[in-house]
């Protein structure tokens, strides 16, 4: 007979109940600084229930009443330099951050409302209304509240989507030897979501200053937790990844208070993550001003019972039992709010023109102007306008033949070694002397702080990257190993990375370089070989950069790594052990953004390429024999493209033909055709060509693989055929 014995968890897990003595023990400035945003949060969230009864409120209000305890009892103990982010359901948590950013003492229940107060939520206001004063110029709303300065860094509608970044922080806050910690707020159904348990693991991997808050409400939407879940206890979570973790009652501001009193130390104490746990309820639906049960999902029984444990009102109770607080004064404080909503109201709504008596809408006034719809989908370069351009004929130094992947490893050493904010990181970075391709060589032996080796967790370390980048004083370079593993992270990196800057209605940068690789030809197979670049310039926010030689890796790379956009720099395995002419022991040089190379002059069709393609389009040209003007694109993105150069050679040619070697339907020169006939179509003589790939993502038979993509062959044949006309 087998025998069992138990294993015990590493990380401890346990439930933190408070009594009546730690009531009594608690100072009376704790209790009324609680009080106090415990008032002005639920009054906020009622009047914006209110605006939304009354369809003043675009999309959702997804309100808080009910959970103002664990916001509350969490917030009011950290500083500004410590960090928040949250979800869908956060406009407690960024109140509360918000408010104790303001007043870390405290404020005063018994006096006026502060004047900052005041504006801040007048602010937050304007934002969930979509107006133009809002903290994103009405960009995020209800769902994306940020203000960096208030350590505020963004709440989110993608359930579980700022875990990852809220890890990126707490990176920045390590290594930067800071003891400032990052708290991450989600719910219960963010639980189940892959992007929170990577998140768990790598934190706890890295020993992250990261406080996971999850509020358990039990619901999600209207899904019970019981329904969806097998342990519905979910700090259990924790242990399993090593965090030590905590069950609490949210309800109770203080209890959440001494939880994270507790949870703080180990934080700062450089412990690693801690997983909290706090038991709250919505006293109404997902969204907007009914309760839960008239959408049947739950009974009303079952909310009067939850309300029977309200923190504010657990609070007034032990203050008036203590004798800090008369009944009245707690009843002038939620009057006083009222009042200041009321107030607020007022300054951003007017008397409906025709309306019914008390109609109101938004005054015109408070909404942006729709023309800066598109604006800030990327930064204006400014960043840049010091920045020495030079190309390769501009160069008096000496040129020697150098190898591709040697130039991506020197550039990326020398800029880790001029500048300590440069973090490598990606799967197997630091190992096999310089991870799969020798693209990071002697990278981890000189910088071992900087070169991460991360697990295999797509989301989590390109969300961490994403975080680090927002956060400012770090520049992430996250490598993916191959580009199709962008759809493994496509929340991160279009969701997340590639909205932020616009979404948040440019008040922050996100200088992320990701490192991607194309593998095509290699024998990877359907679910290694795309090439990322049609995606990427679908999406908003990303700039993009294709390389082709040594020489231009470097200028790109050291333009991409000072740009404060997200960049994704595409490598292709085809270049890794090509060379090229360099600058003999230069990797300081920097392209600019939006020029393009004319790698071959010509008249007869300008075909335009770009990363390995423009190898075999060369190729493709001599064989033809056929005077052709090859346009290396090297900058891809919408806003980053070189018109100069394409409008140039299309007025000269008349003829276009685009070239790339992925498959049709993630195709980078579709919408580029479609551009190019709406600027220059009076140039053009015949519909613009394109060769692209087949339809089916490369098999890993070689004869079928290389049918997959096209080459040297299919440009020859095509242009065979547009000489023939
Ligand atoms: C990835 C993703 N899936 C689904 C949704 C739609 N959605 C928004 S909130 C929500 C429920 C979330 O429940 P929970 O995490 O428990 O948070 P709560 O609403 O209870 O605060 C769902 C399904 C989403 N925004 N993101
Ligand atoms: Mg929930």
């Amino acid at each position: 007979m087998p025998i069992h014995r138990a294993i015990e968890p590493g990380a401890a897990w346990t439930e933190l109940v408070v009594t009546d003595a730690d009531w009594d023990a608690a100072s009376a400035e704790l209790l009324t600084a609680m009080l106090s945003q415990l008032v002005l949060i639920r009054t906020f969230e009622e009047f914006v229930l209110d605006l939304a009864a009354k369809g003043l409120i675009h999309g959702p209000a997804h309100s808080s009443i009910g959970q103002e305890g664990g916001a509350v009892g969490s917030c009011i103990s950290l500083t500004s330099r410590d960090t928040v982010n949250g979800s869908h359901r956060g406009h407690h948590q960024f109140l509360a951050k918000v408010l104790t950013h303001l007043h870390p003492d405290g404020i005063d229940p018994a006096k006026p409302v502060p004047e900052d107060v005041r504006e801040a939520l007048l602010r937050t206001l304007r934002e969930i209304c979509g107006l133009a004063r809002g903290f994103s110029r009405g960009r995020g709303g209800s769902m994306h509240l940020r203000w960096d300065e208030a350590g505020a860094i963004g709440t989110n509608a993608i359930v579980g989507g700022g875990v990852p970044l809220a890890a990126g922080s707490a990176w920045a806050h390590k290594h930067a030897g800071t003891d400032a910690v990052a708290v991450s707020y989600f719910g219960d159904g963010a639980m189940n979501i892959g992007s929170v348990l990577e998140t768990f693991n790598l934190a706890a991997a890295w020993s992250l200053p990261l406080c996971f808050f999850v509020e358990n409400n039990q619901y999600a939407v209207s899904t019970h937790i019981a329904e969806v879940t097998a342990e519905t206890r979910l700090s259990g979570r924790g242990p399993g990844f090593g965090i030590r973790s905590w069950k609490v009652d949210g309800m109770d501001p203080l209890a959440v208070h001494l939880v994270l009193q507790e949870a703080l130390e180990h934080l700062r104490a450089g412990r690693g993550p801690v997983l909290v746990e706090a038991e709250v309820y919505r006293y109404f639906h997902q969204n907007g001003p009914f309760p839960g049960s008239a959408f049947r999902y739950r009974t009303k029984e079952e909310e009067r019972q939850w309300r029977q444990r309200d923190p504010l009102d657990t609070v007034a109770r032990h203050l008036v039992r203590r004798g800090i607080l008369a009944q009245e004064d707690i009843a002038g404080c939620i009057q006083q709010a009222k009042e200041l909503m009321a107030e607020l109201g007022e300054v951003i709504l007017e008397p409906k023109p025709d309306g019914k008596p008390n109609e109101k809408r938004i005054k015109p006034q408070e909404w942006p102007d729709a023309g800066i719809v598109d604006e800030g989908v990327r930064g204006d370069l400014s960043e840049l306008a010091e920045l020495p351009f030079t190309d390769l004929g501009d160069h008096a130094g000496e040129l020697v033949e150098s190898s591709f992947i040697g130039a991506i490893a020197g550039v990326l050493a020398r800029r880790m070694e001029t500048d300590p904010r440069v973090v490598v990181m990606g799967e197997d970075v630091h190992r096999l002397n310089g991870g799969t391709n020798g693209a990071t060589r002697g990278l981890s032996e000189r910088f071992p702080e900087r070169v991460l080796g991360t697990p295999i967790s797509e989301n989590a370390f390109a969300g961490l990257g994403g975080g680090l980048a927002m956060d400012g004083r770090f520049r992430p370079i996250v490598e993916f190993m191959y580009a199709d593993f962008m759809w493994v992270a496509a929340d991160q990196l279009f969701n997340q990375i590639g909205k932020a800057r616009h979404m948040f209605g440019g008040t922050g940068t996100v200088p992320l370089v990701l490192r991607s690789k194309v593998a095509m030809g290699t024998g990877y197979g359907s679910q290694h070989s795309m090439d990322p670049a049609g995606i990427f310039a679908t999406a908003p926010g990303w700039r993009i950069v294709a390389p082709s030689t040594p020489y231009d890796y470097i200028g790109l790379m050291n333009t991409a790594l000072a740009c404060d956009d997200p960049v994704v720099v595409l490598e292709h395995v085809d270049l890794y052990q090509s060379r090229g002419p360099t600058i003999a022991d230069d990797y300081d040089h920097y392209l600019p953004v939006g020029k393009a190379a004319v790698r071959r002059r010509g008249s007869a069709i300008t075909v335009i390429t770009y990363l390995a393609m423009t190898q075999y389009v060369l190729a493709a040209v001599e064989d033809v024999g056929i005077d052709a003007e090859v346009i290396d694109l090297r900058w891809l993105d919408r806003a980053s493209l070189d018109w100069d150069t394409i409008a140039a050679s299309v007025q000269k040619c008349n003829t276009v033909l685009i070239a790339e070697q992925g498959t049709q339907g993630t195709s980078y020169g579709g919408w580029l055709a479609d551009e190019i006939q709406r600027r220059l179509f009076d140039w053009l003589d015949a519909p613009i060509e394109r060769v692209t790939g087949g339809e089916a993502s490369p098999s890993i038979s070689k004869v079928l693989e290389r049918a997959a993509f096209a080459g040297t062959e299919e440009v020859a044949a095509k242009l065979r055929q547009m000489a023939e006309v």
